[in-house]
C-alpha cells in the first residue's frame, strides 16, 4: 500500500492519489469559503440587495476533487450548483460570484454573464473583442449555462464528440487553437432529479454508442425541488437505472461509478480513475454523487424545512461535507482542530470581504451615474409651473436619498424629471442628452449582440450573385444542393454534416448522394433519432471550432429541439455578452407534401422562438444553397428550411456553385407589377406564381415579392417601397392565421411604417388553423391555394 507524504494513505484499487497535507488543507479552505460565500449570497438576497440566488453548498467537496481532474483544453456544461468546481478549475472566483448575483453588468467583473443570467450560470469567453475564436485548448473551458434543468446535456454531447471528430480530422488553419489530438473531456453536471428529463437519457444513449469523452457527474441529494429521488427516478437510484447502459467487455457503452459526496479521499481516487479511462480511452462515465447535502435549501425562493423530515435535516447536518472532511483530516493526522478552526476562520472572513469589494465594485458605477444625474438636475434654473416644481423637487430629493440606487431607478428619475420640467427649461437639452446617452449605453448593457455586430456578422457577408452559364442547364433542385455540398465539404476542411440518414443514404432527399463515401463518416455522419441532441451535438461542434449542418430530418419534428434552439443557441451569444457563439446551421425541409407531419410550416411559433438566429425559408434550391455559402461565411447560428416539393423540380443550375452568396434579409421582387403587393416565401412563392400569372391574364398587375429570410426581415424595406406605389398588400403563407403573417404585418407596418400607404386594409392568407389533412386534396383546403390568392387579389381590387 502506498502512502502519501503527508502520511495519509489513498491507495485504492489501481488509483493512487498523492496529495499533499498543504494541499488537502488549501482544499479544505476553499471548501469553506465557498460555503461561507453561499451563506453570505443568501442573506444578500434576503436583505433585498439582489434580486434571487442559487447556490453550490453541500457540493463543495465533492467538486473540488473533481476539479483535480479538470485540464486545459477541457470543457464543462453544467448547471447551477458547480460554484466550488468553477473556483477550484479557476473558470471563476468568488469576485466574479458576487458581480453575477447583483448583476453586474460589466464584464471585466462579470465576464461569465455581464448581468443577463442569474448567479451561478457561468461562462467563460471563447471569443476575443473583435470576435475572434481564442486558443481552448491552453485554458479551462466553461460553455454558458442555462437554467431549464437538463438543457445543459445536448450540447455537452457536442462538446465531448468534437474531441472524437478531431482525432480523425485532417489540418485546418485554426486546427490547433481547438484540440490536442482529441485528448479533452468534456464534463458535464446534473442535478439527480433533472435526470428524469429526456434530454438526459437522449444524450446518455447517444454517448454510449457514439462513445465519446463525456464525464457525467450527478450531484444526488435526494431531491428535485422537494419532489424526492424516489419519485423521480427508477428504482430511486439514477447509477441503477443505468445499468443496462453500462459498457462491458467488447460492448459500448459507459463506466459508471457511484461515490459518497462527502468522502474527500474516495472522491478523489474515483474521479481520477474515470476521468483517466475517460480521456484514454474516449468511454463515457458517469460518477453518481450519493449522499449529498443541501444545508440552505433549493435557493432563495424557499426554505427546505417545508419539505425535509426533522430526521432528513439531522442527517444532513451529520454529513455536512465540510464536517466530514474535518473529522477525515483530524482522525488522519493532517491538521489539527485549531488549524482548521483557524483555516474557517480565514475563510469566512475571506468570504466577507470579498463580497464587500464585490458590492462596492458594483455600486460605484450606478452611484457616479446617480451623481451625473443630480448635478444635472439640480442645475436647472426656471421655476416651472404649477404642481411640477413640487414634483420635480420630490424626484430629486428622492433619488438624492437613494443610497443603493439600481440603474433604473436613476434613468426613470431622469424620465419623470423631463417630463415634470416645463418645455422652455433651459436645462432640458442638457437632461435629454445625458438621457440619450444613457438609454444607448443601457441598450448595450442589455440588448446587444443578440447577433454578431462584428466583423463576421453573416450580415455583412460579400454578396456574390449565382452565375449562370450562357447555355442555362437545368437540374433537379437536389442536385444542386447536392453539388453545392460537395463543393463545400472541399472548401471547408472543419465542415461536419450530422442527421438521420444523410450519410450512407445521403439523405431522405439525397442531397448528400455520395458525399460520405467522397468525405469520410466522420464528415457526414448518421445519427440516431434524436433531434434535441442532434442540434445540441451541433452547438457544442460549433463552440470547439468545428463548422456545422445539422440536420432535422423534417421541420415538424424541429419541435423535438425547439427547447435546445431557443433557450441554449438562440439566446448564447447575447447571454454572454458576445463571449461565446456557436456558428451552427441547422438545416431542414417543409412546408407543403403530404400528411399531416411532412407539410406543417409553423413559423411564427419558430420565429418566436428563435430570435438570436437567422430564418432563411428559401423558395427553391439555389437559394437554399446560396443561404448555406452566406451562413458558412459568418459566425451567426442560423436555420434553413428547404422547400420539401422542390427537390425533384428543375433549376437553372450556377456555374459558381459553393461560392455565390444570397444576403440576409433583402426581399427579391419575382414579379413586378403596379396594382398590389403580394408578399410570401418558400413553397407558396410557387403557388403565387401561378396565380399571378392568371391575374396577368385579367389585366391585373400584381407586384410579387419573397421575402426570402423572415429573420432578418426585409433590411431595405422593398416591400414598404412596393407599397407605396401599389396602396394593397396581401400577405400569405402556410401558417396558422396570426403566425408569420402577423409578424410580417408588424414589419410592414410599424416598422416599415407603410401603414400610411395603404389605400385598402391590408389582408393575410394562410393555412387553417387545423393541420393540413392528409387526403389528396387535403393541401387544398388546408393551405391557400392558387384559387385563393386569385380570390383574395380580386376581392381587394373590387
Ligand atoms: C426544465 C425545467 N423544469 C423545471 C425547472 C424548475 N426547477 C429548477 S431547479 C429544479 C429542481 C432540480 O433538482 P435537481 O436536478 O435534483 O438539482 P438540484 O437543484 O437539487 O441540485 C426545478 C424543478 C427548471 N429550472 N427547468
Amino acid at each position: 500500500m502506498m502512502t502519501t507524504h503527508s502520511g495519509v494513505s489513498l491507495e485504492k484499487k489501481a488509483v493512487n492519489i498523492p496529495l499533499s497535507a498543504d494541499e488537502i488543507k488549501q482544499d479544505f479552505y476553499l471548501a469553506h469559503l465557498s460555503r461561507e460565500i453561499s451563506v453570505i449570497g443568501r442573506r444578500e438576497v434576503l436583505s433585498g440587495r439582489a434580486s434571487f440566488g442559487i447556490f453550490g453548498e453541500g457540493k463543495e467537496v465533492a467538486q473540488i476533487a473533481l476539479a483535480k481532474t479538470f485540464k486545459e483544453g477541457d470543457w464543462r456544461s453544467g448547471y447551477y450548483r458547480d460554484q466550488t468546481f468553477m473556483f477550484a478549475t479557476g473558470m471563476s472566483t468568488p469576485e466574479e460570484f458576487f458581480a453575477m448575483l447583483y448583476g453586474d453588468t460589466d464584464i471585466t467583473r462579470n465576464p461569465g454573464n455581464a448581468g443577463r443570467n442569474f448567479n451561478n450560470h457561468f461562462a467563460t469567453r471563447f471569443l476575443d473583442e473583435a470576435g475572434n475564436w481564442l486558443p481552448s485548448v491552453n485554458v479551462r473551458n466553461s460553455s454558458a449555462d442555462i437554467s431549464p434543468t437538463g438543457g445543459q446535456m445536448p450540447r455537452l454531447l457536442g462538446l465531448a464528440y468534437a474531441s472524437k471528430i478531431y482525432r480523425k480530422l485532417e489540418d485546418f488553419a485554426d486546427k490547433w487553437k481547438f484540440s490536442r489530438n482529441g485528448d479533452e473531456v468534456a464534463f458535464g453536471t446534473i442535478g439527480d432529479a433533472s435526470t428524469s428529463e429526456g434530454h438526459f437519457w437522449e444524450v446518455m444513449n447517444a454517448a454510449a454508442v457514439l462513445q465519446v469523452p463525456l464525464v457525467m457527474t450527478v450531484w444526488d441529494d435526494g431531491y428535485g425541488i422537494s419532489v424526492p429521488t424516489s419519485i423521480q427516478t427508477v428504482k430511486g437510484s439514477i447509477s441503477e437505472a443505468l445499468k443496462g447502459f453500462e459498457k462491458q467487455e467488447g460492448t459500448n457503452g459507459i463506466y459508471i461509478y457511484q461515490v459518497k459526496g462527502w468522502d474527500y479521499p474516495e472522491l478523489c481516487r474515483v474521479f481520477a480513475d474515470g476521468v483517466e479511462r475517460c480521456r484514454k480511452e474516449h468511454v463515457p462515465v458517469l460518477f453518481h454523487v450519493t449522499e449529498m447535502t443541501q444545508p440552505q435549501g433549493h435557493s432563495t425562493s424557499g426554505s427546505h424545512e417545508r419539505y425535509k423530515s426533522t430526521e432528513r435535516l439531522a442527517w444532513e447536518q451529520k454529513h455536512d461535507p465540510l464536517l466530514k472532511m474535518r473529522e477525515w483530516m483530524i482522525a488522519s493526522n493532517i491538521a489539527t482542530a485549531e488549524e482548521l478552526d483557524e483555516i474557517q476562520s480565514k475563510a469566512i472572513a475571506d468570504a466577507l470581504a470579498i463580497k464587500n469589494k464585490a458590492y462596492r465594485s458594483y455600486l460605484n458605477p450606478i452611484i457616479a451615474e446617480k451623481n451625473e444625474l443630480l448635478q444635472i438636475a439640480k442645475a436647472k434654473t426656471c421655476q416651472c409651473k404649477g404642481d411640477n416644481e413640487q414634483i420635480y423637487r420630490s424626484i430629486l430629493n428622492d433619488l438624492q436619498a437613494n443610497e443603493s440606487p439600481e440603474r433604473k431607478d436613476v434613468v426613470s428619475a431622469a424620465r419623470r424629471l423631463l417630463r415634470a420640467m416645463c418645455n422652455d427649461c433651459p436645462n432640458m437639452p442638457q437632461l435629454k442628452q445625458w438621457l440619450y446617452k444613457q438609454q444607448l449605453r443601457n441598450l448595450d448593457r442589455y440588448g446587444s449582440h443578440l447577433y454578431c455586430e462584428n466583423q463576421y456578422a453573416a450580415l455583412n457577408v460579400e454578396v456574390v450573385p449565382p452565375v449562370f452559364p450562357e447555355l442555362p442547364v437545368l437540374a433537379y433542385g437536389r442536385e444542386i444542393l447536392r453539388d453545392n455540398f460537395d463543393v463545400l465539404f472541399a472548401q471547408y476542411p472543419n465542415l461536419i454534416a450530422l442527421g438521420e440518414d444523410i450519410g450512407k443514404i445521403g439523405g431522405v432527399n439525397q442531397t448528400y448522394e455520395g458525399l460520405q463515401q467522397k468525405y469520410g463518416e466522420h464528415r457526414i455522419t448518421d445519427t440516431s433519432i434524436r433531434e434535441a441532441s442532434i442540434v445540441g451535438q451541433g452547438i457544442g461542434m460549433a463552440m470547439r471550432g468545428l463548422r456545422v449542418i445539422a440536420e432535422i430530418q423534417y421541420l415538424d419534428y424541429l419541435l423535438f429541439s425547439l427547447q435546445t434552439l431557443s433557450d441554449d443557441l438562440a439566446t448564447l451569444r447575447w447571454r454572454t455578452y458576445a463571449g461565446q457563439a456557436a456558428p451552427l446551421i441547422v438545416s431542414t425541409r417543409g412546408h407543403r407534401l403530404v400528411g399531416v407531419w411532412h407539410s406543417g410550416s409553423p413559423m411564427g411559433m419558430i420565429i418566436h422562438a428563435l430570435r438570436g438566429m437567422y430564418v432563411c425559408v428559401p423558395r427553391n434550391m439555389t437559394q437554399a444553397a446560396g443561404f448555406y455559402n452566406t451562413l458558412l461565411k459568418g459566425q451567426d447560428p442560423g436555420l434553413i428550411i428547404e422547400p420539401l416539393n422542390g427537390y425533384r423540380l428543375k433549376e437553372y443550375r450556377p456555374s459558381n456553385l459553393g461560392y455565390y452568396t444570397v444576403p440576409l434579409g433583402v426581399p427579391e421582387i419575382i414579379v413586378p407589377g403596379n396594382d398590389i403587393t403580394l408578399v410570401t416565401y418558400g413553397s407558396m412563392v410557387r403557388i403565387a406564381q401561378e396565380a399571378v400569372e392568371q391575374l396577368k391574364t385579367m389585366g391585373i398587375s400584381v407586384e410579387l415579392i419573397d421575402v426570402q429570410t423572415l429573420l432578418p426581415f426585409d433590411i431595405p424595406h422593398i416591400i414598404a417601397a412596393s407599397v407605396k406605389k401599389t396602396g394593397r398588400l396581401i400577405l400569405a403563407d402556410e401558417d396558422v392565421p396570426g403566425g408569420a403573417t402577423a409578424f410580417m404585418l408588424q414589419q410592414i407596418l410599424e416598422v416599415q411604417k407603410a401603414w400610411h400607404y395603404l389605400r385598402q386594409p391590408p389582408k393575410t392568407l394562410t393555412g387553417a388553423e387545423h393541420r393540413p389533412a392528409y387526403a389528396s386534396d387535403g393541401d387544398y383546403f388546408s393551405k391557400p391555394n392558387t384559387d385563393d390568392v386569385v380570390e383574395a387579389v380580386l376581392e381587394m381590387l373590387q
